[in-house]
């Protein structure tokens, strides 16, 4: 078994390939359409593993599905903007953009020596002008609807670099660059409308089925939809109200203070010319700060300061002191909560901490509570107590007839409230897609007019904010003197429609080409790490759904089928720069070509799991599509003969190869068809070469048998390793493409194993018979006998002391 010359195998079929694209399609589907989509890189530099295993299970189910006759949409592109590019150009001082487009280049070539079946004409980078100002013109749109507004955020500013700081670059609380002290800064920012679509967003999870329930129950959680009351509590001595958001109404005669977020507005005056007004102040910078400062996993320390005012319950006309609170959150619900300590864990931190009363209106069965000995909150449901009129009924109905009585006395009503955010586009950084207006001191903001567009990027590779010469320019309105929009939009706008572009890369008259859109969405089959589970594809569908809107599209899903591939991992752990275990996609393939390289990452697991690298695994398959080139060379003249297949009368070596053809085939194609488990078909096919015996005696078959147990091994086989299995393929005498030909069907008549007659003995004499498969098992055929009838009946529910199993000849019990 000589390893065969890879390198020349693979680079002819690339070569041709590149040559002669067999792989493209046209932008309007002409027949049964398949979308499959790998998620797109960012250009790094180098690929990795884990980009190999993503691109080549994309690849085996293109090849695969074009063998079933779809017309396969299957491209590839480049998330080209970011972070990572503005920082190779701060340390190297070369441009963002030739950093970008030089990885590019070689990633590309990397990829091509993968044997990728791509439709290269499609490729796109989401940095070109082209790509990004159809984004343009699509922001504009979303203006006009009223999806995208501007409002005040808080962002992390360095007064030194003078520049805003993504959260990445905040290290404890400083500048990752300058090591000075991070401050919060007030700066209006760009937000897209997300939440008008949260409800829908929601709702329609139920409908992917083709997702894993993992993602599913990951976007549910993000999008966390509540139900509860609204309710206004009036400010003592004052026409103010503060209206709260309540999960739990049936507690609010339990209500012992009231938490507002620093944020919240009633705060800047409420506590105005009272001796509280300073402490107030104060606590609210301190809060604004370290919020800045915190990790979104850290839970701080609950802390408030009493702002010398009340508030009246509306239900018990009981006065509750108004506190501010640094675990009140401005984003969610109204920035309020009504503290009800003895049924709530926060509340009852803060009640132990400040000396707050804590009342219990919540009773459940069982020990009376009483909030000297309470240690902890009590979040169960039970009876109400001391709670009006209200007293007696159990926490579920009381939370309907409290929301009733509110929305009758005119001061509460039903309300959901969702914990998704407004998307936040605005990125104060150059290497990005410029938002397209204008703003003008006499017009305020101008949209920049469709015929401008896009806006490219200057060639200065400075934040926008300190590029003058791009920043001046002409109000489009009133021609006077304006300034530019300095912030660009977050990368992931890009990848949440570049599916789409790749239908119509070429298409000018707006964002992707309706007639190409209908034909070809929605994808099929997505594939990518679960690292993307909440944000992008959330953002994505957001998107489908709002393009679907505004009349862009037909779908309300972009993605039917995901698929979340595993990690690789190197002898359990994860491969990483850090840990220095990182194996190069580019050596293995000098090494062992992309064909071993792609096997191997097929078959070491199935692709929903981790996947560990181990070189005895990857010589394995090295080995295997040796062994199989020996055997067709040793058989080229077979694979030429063209004889009729007469399954009668074969011998019995013969015979059993071609039943193992048959069942390989359908073991084969169920292992696909049912979860992509690669790992067994390609097993399966292993198990046939095995069938077939050494590569030497091989001839010794019938010539028909062999001929298509060879080609049934090169077909199944050419989803994984193309490039091998299309040579063979040639070799042998094959005019045609192995790429063209139809995926094998089988036949369950050839598949099915004989039959034999197993004799049944009780006490060594004959008293029945089974007929079982050949190959069945000891154990299988035992219990077939034990189960016959006439045993049954014979043993009379006897327990036999020994049973001898003699293969393919008899069952002997002992009783
Ligand atoms: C009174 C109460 C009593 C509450 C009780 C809970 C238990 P979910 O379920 O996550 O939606 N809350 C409301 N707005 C808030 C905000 N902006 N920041 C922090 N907490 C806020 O949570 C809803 C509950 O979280 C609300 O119900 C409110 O506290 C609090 F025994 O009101 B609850
Ligand atoms: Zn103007």
């Amino acid at each position: 078994n000589d390893r065969y010359d890879f390198k020349a195998i693979e680079r002819k079929w690339q070569q041709r390939w590149l040559a002669e694209e067999p792989d493209r399609v046209p932008d309007v589907p002409t027949g049964r359409k398949y979308y499959v989509l790998e998620m797109f890189p960012y250009p790094s530099g180098r690929i990795h593993m884990g980009h190999v295993r993503n691109y080549t299970i994309g690849d085996v189910i293109a090849r695969y599905k074009r063998m079933r006759g779809f017309q396969v949409m299957h491209p590839m592109g480049w998330d080209a903007f970011g972070l990572p590019a503005e920082n190779a150009a701060m340390k190297h001082g070369t441009h963002p953009a030739a950093w970008t487009q030089d990885n590019i280049a070689y990633m590309r070539g990397q990829l091509r020596a993968i044997g990728l079946s791509y439709d290269w004409r499609r490729e796109l980078a989401t940095c070109e002008p082209d790509y990004y100002r159809w984004e343009q013109q699509l922001f504009l749109k979303m203006l006009k609807e009223g999806l995208v507004y501007r409002r005040e955020t808080t962002l992390n500013w360095c007064e030194s670099c003078q520049t805003v700081l993504a959260r990445e670059q905040v290290e404890e609380g400083a500048c990752w660059r300058c090591g000075q002290p991070v401050m919060p800064r007030k700066m209006p920012g760009w937000f897209f409308n997300i939440t008008r679509y949260a409800g829908e967003l929601l709702a329609d999870l139920d409908r992917l089925s083709g997702w894993p329930e993992r993602v599913v129950a990951m976007q549910r959680n993000w999008i966390g939809r509540s139900t509860g009351l609204s309710c206004d509590f009036q400010v003592a001595g004052s026409e103010d109200r503060i209206s709260i958001f309540t999960t739990r109404p049936d507690t609010i005669f339990g209500v012992t203070f009231m938490s507002l977020a620093v944020e919240h507005p009633l705060l800047k005056t409420l506590s105005q010319g009272l001796p509280q007004h300073e402490a107030v102040q104060a606590f609210i910078q301190e809060t604004m700060i370290a919020k800045q400062r915190a990790t979104p996993d850290q839970e701080p320390e609950k802390r408030g300061v009493f702002t010398g005012r009340y508030c009246i319950n509306p239900f018990s006309g009981e006065q509750v002191p108004i506190y501010a609170a640094n675990f009140v959150l401005m984003e969610y619900g109204t920035g309020a909560v009504m503290a009800v300590p003895a049924h709530d864990q926060r509340d009852f931190d803060f009640a132990r901490a400040y000396g707050l009363p804590i009342r219990i209106v919540i009773q459940a069965e069982g020990e009376p509570l009483s909030p000297e000995t309470m240690t902890a909150a009590s979040t169960v449901a039970g009876r109400l107590v001391n709670s009006g009129a209200f007293s007696g009924l159990d926490s579920e109905e009381a939370k309907q007839a409290i929301i009733r009585h509110a929305e009758q006395q005119g001061f509460g009503r039903p309300m959901v409230t969702y914990r998704l955010r407004d998307w936040g586009v605005s990125r104060q950084r150059y290497w990005g897609a410029p938002i397209p207006v204008v703003h003008c001191p006499h017009c305020g903001i101008v949209p920049v007019p469709e015929e401008q567009l896009p806006v490219v990027l200057p060639d200065s590779y400075q934040p926008l904010h300190q590029q003058e010469s791009f920043l001046a320019t002409a109000c489009p309105v009133c021609g006077g003197p304006a300034r530019r929009e300095s912030d660009t939009l977050d990368t992931f706008v890009e990848s949440s429609w570049y599916y789409m572009r790749y239908l119509c890369p070429d298409y000018r008259g707006g964002l992707v080409n309706k007639e190409a859109a209908a034909g070809w969405l929605p994808v099929d089959q997505y594939i990518g790490g679960v690292e993307h589970a909440i944000l992008h594809l959330l953002y994505s569908r957001f998107f489908a759904k709002m393009l679907r809107d505004l009349g862009y599209v037909g779908i309300d899903e972009p993605f039917t089928n995901l698929l979340t591939q595993g990690m690789v991992l190197k002898n359990g752990a994860k491969m990483s720069k850090s840990r220095g275990n990182v194996e190069d996609p580019s050596i293995l393939i000098e090494q062992y070509g992309a064909d071993t390289v792609r096997l191997f990452s097929m078959f070491a697991a199935p692709p929903e799991r981790d996947l560990d690298w181990n070189p005895q695994g990857v010589e394995g398959a090295a080995r295997f599509l040796a062994k199989i080139h020996h055997l067709i060379a040793l058989n080229t003249d077979c694979l030429a003969n063209t004889a009729e297949l007469a399954p009668e009368g074969l011998d019995p070596a013969s015979r059993k190869v071609y039943r193992k053809t048959h069942q390989t085939i359908h073991r084969v194609t169920e292992s696909i068809e049912s979860n992509f488990h690669f790992n067994t078909a390609i097993a399966g096919v292993m198990e046939l070469v095995n069938a077939i015996g050494v590569p030497e005696e091989a001839g010794k078959l019938d010539s028909a048998v062999l001929r298509q147990a060879l080609e049934t091994v090169l077909t199944l086989l050419f989803p994984m390793a193309p490039h091998i299995c299309e040579e063979l393929w040639e070799a042998s005498g094959h005019r045609t493409r192995l790429a063209d030909c139809a995926w094998p069907d089988y036949s369950a008549e050839a598949a099915r194993e004989d039959e034999i007659t197993i004799v049944i003995q009780v006490n060594g004499k004959l008293r029945g018979k089974v007929l079982v498969a050949e190959g069945t098992d000891n154990e299988a055929v035992q219990a077939m006998a034990l189960a016959d009838e006439k045993i049954v009946q014979f043993l009379a529910g006897k327990r036999p002391k020994k049973i001898v199993v003699v293969p393919g000849k008899l069952v002997n019990i002992v009783c």
